[in-house]
């Protein structure tokens, strides 16, 4: 007999049919044996009477397993019907169940109701307790925002290209990146495509990459991990920098836009709001904001070179409290802090044409103008105390006719954390690597202390 997917169960009723599945749920009543199944589609209830063929297996099957299940789709009685869950109105009566795939008694509850673990166990355990319908649910949402990254980026005529991972120059600046042994070179892991999605930009005009990038965070923060999912943009023939926030801000409400429709049902189940974007982002100079901060709060930032997770905090709260916006863009920091390529304000040189737009409070999204003019870019690397010939294949691009250009680049993790309202990026990370962990129950390295 044909597969039927569960979802499409409610158009069966009356009829025999096949599923496939898992078991979630299995509750033993003596006599009848109650099942929840579900395939990738979703969930349906079957009930397997005395009669049954099934009964011996029904009462030995273990939670988990994978099983073929054939049975009739019944409608439920008035009194049971549960319009609240998926195929409330049915039940399925099951006469035969196979089972596939064998599961061994779990180590933990992880059924719906009865999950309960801690994040390091979870972790370790991702393997398992990815069939939770709470994780599951955290990276359908954030399949779509990297979906819709894609959709619109290319409703805007940018064209996708491949980053390269393996690098030999570090482009944001020294420290925290990740050295690995090339044959007899030195490389390292990608900290971010930009030089390279400056120079395919020089070609296309419009480029954008969804690419992991490694950053050697010697932190262990709730916000940072140190594999990252990067969706990077980058465009030619700018006005200004407001060109690329215009930009940036129109793709983040696209993707909260496809989210909110794509997937309401997850955002219920996980009792997320999307976070509340207005017509026009509310955006600050980084001056403004420590003068906002230190008026508000009476704490004084001013003249500090960038903002620490406290003064984020602040200012969104500051900012949703004056205008309704989850969002702030926060502009103009000072030239010298950030790398050498951030195009610097020509009526205020000490501050620079660069910004970072805020979700509830955490960094999620940093871009702006770059520096298009070759002889600029060389007047910064002196400055910067760089050597032009370490990114002679960059410079090259600028030697030949490279319009006023910018970008951006927002981390999908962070996104999916702030989104969803989690409290540790972990929790928005499938495999997350950070200082103490990768995947110690893959490896053959021992396990850290706590693990
Ligand atoms: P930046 O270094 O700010 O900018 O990174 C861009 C975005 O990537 C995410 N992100 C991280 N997420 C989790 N853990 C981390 N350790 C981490 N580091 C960064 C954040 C951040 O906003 N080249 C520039 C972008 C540009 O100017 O186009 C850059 O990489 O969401």
């Amino acid at each position: 007999m044909e597969r039927i997917l569960i979802k499409d169960l409610g158009k069966h009723v009356g009829e025999v049919v096949s599923i496939k599945g898992w078991v979630s749920v299995r509750r033993d009543q003596g006599k009848m044996v109650f099942f929840d199944f579900r395939d990738r589609s979703g969930v349906v209830q079957g009930v397997v009477l005395p009669k049954s063929p099934a009964i011996e297996t029904a009462k030995d099957v273990r939670v988990e397993s994978a099983v073929a299940i054939e049975g009739k789709v019944n409608a439920r009685p008035e009194k049971n019907v549960n319009a609240k869950v998926q195929n409330g109105a049915i039940e399925l009566e099951v006469t035969g169940i196979r089972v596939l795939g064998r599961a061994e008694a779990l180590p933990f509850d992880i059924s719906v109701d009865g999950y309960n673990l801690d994040l390091t166990t979870e972790l370790d355990h991702r393997a398992l307790t990815l069939r939770h319908p709470r994780l599951q649910a955290i990276f359908k949402v954030q399949a779509v925002i990297i979906d819709s990254f894609r959709e619109y980026m290319k409703s805007q005529d940018f064209f996708e290209f491949q980053a390269p991972a393996i690098t030999p120059a570090t482009a944001e600046g020294g420290a925290e990146v990740f050295q690995i042994d090339y044959f007899d070179k030195r490389a390292y892991l990608t900290q971010s495509p930009q030089l390279y999605k400056q120079i395919v930009m020089t070609a296309f005009e419009r480029v954008f990459s969804v690419n992991k990038v490694f950053r050697a965070e010697p932190s262990a923060t709730t916000r940072h991990i140190t594999e990252i999912v990067s969706l990077d943009a980058e465009m030619g023939f700018i006005d200004s920098w407001r060109d690329v926030r215009d930009m940036s801000e129109n793709t983040v409400r696209y993707i909260l836009q496809e989210v909110g429709k794509k997937c309401a049902k997850e955002l219920e189940f996980l009792g997320a709001t999307l976070p509340t974007m207005l017509d026009s982002t509310p955006t600050l100079s980084l001056t403004e904001a420590q003068e906002k901060i230190f008026a508000a709060t009476g704490r004084d930032v001013r003249g500090h070179k960038d903002l620490n997770p406290e003064d984020e905090r602040e200012l969104y709260e500051i900012i949703k409290k004056e205008t309704g916006s989850d969002f702030v863009y926060v502009y103009g920091y000072p030239t010298r802090q950030k790398p050498f390529y951030v195009y610097p304000n020509p009526e205020n040189p000490e501050f620079n044409e660069g910004m970072d737009l805020l979700c509830r409070g955490v960094e999620w999204l940093s871009g702006g103008r770059r520096i298009n003019d070759y002889k600029q870019l060389l007047e910064h690397l002196r400055i910067w105390n760089m050597e032009p010939k370490k990114v002679e294949m960059f410079l090259e691009a600028f030697r030949y006719g490279v319009p006023p250009e910018g970008g951006f680049a927002l981390g999908a993790e962070r996104m999916t954390m702030q989104i969803l309202g989690l409290k540790n990026i972990r929790e928005a990370t499938l495999f997350p690597r950070d200082m103490n962990r990768i995947d110690h129950r893959l490896s053959d390295v021992e396990a850290p202390d706590g693990q």
